[in-house]
């Protein structure tokens, strides 16, 4: 039976893509890496480091360790001052209602992002204190489409894998949560989430189906 709902956060809960992206263009840009909407959709889910790697593939560029890791440091700092504007009202619609019709049936609420900045946006989307478990994108040894986040939010949450179902915007994601032996629910488009065993367009009418979607599991 159903006993945890895990959930990504960028893309699911809020919209920190377009954020990604702007900090992502700007070191492209200055390696004179063309990137754009496509690439960014590719690295949805994809940790920090494996994102720089696809930008240099894609300029067939090699550097050394020091210039890739300044890089990295580079991307989140305009990364963190881009998401210093998020407030509450940056949540998608029909997160609180989801998350309160969750907690009445007594299922537990996980978090299973790629990003190390999580804690900070949940933080500022005022929704922090809702999760039983905040897993831990930093001490994950495989990044997603790995199962290791899922897996790790489920052991942190005390379920058993099958008794979870897991909510994802990016296919690498939708494989995480597949390769978890968890239910997979996607959110976005059907064609490029089509492994996944429900999807919904939007976060809102994943909350309006709910009971429907629950009772699928
Ligand atoms: P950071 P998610 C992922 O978050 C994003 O989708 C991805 O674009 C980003 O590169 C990754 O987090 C790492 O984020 O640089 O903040 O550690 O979708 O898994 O919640
Ligand atoms: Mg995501």
């Amino acid at each position: 039976a159903l006993q945890a709902v895990i959930f990504d956060l960028d893309g699911v809960l809020t919209d920190t893509a377009e954020f990604h992206f702007i900090a992502w263009q700007s070191i492209a840009q200055d390696l004179g890496v063309d990137f754009n909407l496509d690439d960014n959709e590719k690295l949805k889910g994809v940790d920090r480091h494996n994102s720089l790697q696809h930008i240099l593939n894609k300029g067939n560029l090699t550097i050394d360790e020091q210039a890739f890791n300044q890089l990295l440091d580079r991307k989140n700092k305009h990364y963190l001052s881009l998401i210093a504007a998020i407030t509450p009202q940056h949540l998608f619609e029909g997160v609180l209602a989801c998350f309160t019709a969750l907690k009445a049936r007594g299922i537990k609420i996980g978090l299973a992002s790629a990003s190390k900045n999580a804690t900070l946006v949940l933080n500022k989307l005022g929704i922090e204190s809702l999760f039983d478990f905040i897993g831990d994108a930093a001490s994950v040894k495989n990044s997603k489409p790995a199962p290791d986040i899922f897996l790790s939010v489920a052991a942190g949450l005390g379920v058993d894998a099958h008794n979870c179902m897991g909510i994802e915007d990016a296919a690498a994601g939708i494989t995480a949560i597949k390769s978890a032996k968890m239910y997979a629910v996607g959110i976005g488009d059907k064609n490029t989430l089509n492994q996944a065993d429900q999807i919904f367009t939007t976060f809102d009418l994943l909350n309006l189906h709910l009971s429907d979607c629950l009772t699928a599991f």
